[in-house]
């Protein structure tokens, strides 16, 4: 796959500095993934930097993800060891199970103290994920108010903020972070295709043809059926896209096909879960590319 990100130099650096510092400060570490994504929004720097600090993985969003694929990524989670819950911050389903798994997992955390003879102190949790992956929003769940600012682009929590939100319990909730693995195209794709990425840095024309070649190869026919489209016996996404411009009556004068209408179409009926579920992270496949 051919798919390039402008990135900034120096990021990863920034973004593994700010991570090691806040990391030193929390007991029990949430990596909250995107359902939809999980092995693309998983960070790999994460195991490394937060050494044997107890981590609970969350897949969030499943109310746009692959139900069937969730379930085995939960499986592959959990085979790994890990605490593993999934959870829709939308609706709210799941989050009390995640409560539950962290305070398994700072469990022995809390016995250590215990035996030290620290008293009433706080477990201190970190929710660490990409940008939009919905930090913020299972946060104001969790507290039940909105707390902190939850939007729909990436990059909206700036600072650090320590939240309380249950007896004993205190969370911080950070800003997204990306790493430039960029150079595997697969990753950086998915990410942009979900909405983690800023759209002034990548092709949005070309993230919707690789989508669609992606959808075709996962999901056969569901564009088809979405659009209402008649299968010829070999489209490509050049072709799909035209068909979809003359469905939804995307032209402009003299009836030409307005590409950059539907472009921006698909790429929203995708991101809201209009166009269906879909998990486009395989969890029994190995990573493609270098
Ligand atoms: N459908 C769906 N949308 C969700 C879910 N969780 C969060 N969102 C939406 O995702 C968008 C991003 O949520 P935020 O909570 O701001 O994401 P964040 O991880 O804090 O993002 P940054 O602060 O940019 O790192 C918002 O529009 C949320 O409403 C979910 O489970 N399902
Ligand atoms: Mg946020």
């Amino acid at each position: 796959m051919d798919f390039k990100i402008q990135w900034y130099p120096g990021h990863m650096t920034k973004a593994r500095r700010m991570m090691e510092t806040q990391i030193k400060l929390v007991d029990v570490v949430v990596e909250m993934l995107d359902a939809r994504i999980p092995r693309s929004s998983t960070n790999p720097m994460l195991n490394e930097l937060m050494g044997d600090k107890p981590k609970v993985i969350v897949l969030n969003k499943i109310d746009m993800a692959d139900e069937v694929k969730t379930e085995k990524w939960l499986n592959t989670f959990k085979a790994s060891g890990h605490e593993a819950v999934k959870i829709d911050c939308s609706s709210g389903k799941g989050v009390k199970q995640l409560l539950e798994a962290v305070s398994k997992a700072a469990a022995p955390v809390i016995e250590k103290w215990r035996k030290k003879g620290v008293k009433n102190r706080s477990v201190r949790v970190m929710i660490v994920g990409v940008p939009n992956v919905g930090k913020s929003t299972l946060i104001n769940r969790l507290v039940g108010r909105n707390k902190v600012v939850a939007a729909d682009r990436p990059g909206v929590t700036r600072g650090q903020q320590w939240i309380t939100i249950a007896k004993g319990l205190e969370l911080l909730d950070t800003p997204g972070i990306l790493w430039p693995k960029f150079e595997d195209a697969e990753i950086g794709f998915s990410l942009a295709v979900t909405g983690s990425v800023k759209e002034e840095v990548f092709d949005r024309e070309q993230a919707v043809r690789l989508l669609v070649d992606k959808l075709q190869e996962e999901y056969p026919g569901v564009l088809f059926k979405n659009y209402a489209l008649t299968a010829s016996n070999y489209d490509e996404s050049e072709d799909i896209l035209h068909k979809i411009a003359r469905a939804r009556g995307c032209l402009k004068a003299g009836g030409v096909a307005d590409i950059d209408k539907v472009i921006q179409m698909v790429l929203r009926d995708f991101r809201t879960g209009r166009m269906g579920r879909f998990t486009l992270d395989n969890p029994e496949r190995k990573q493609t590319g270098p």
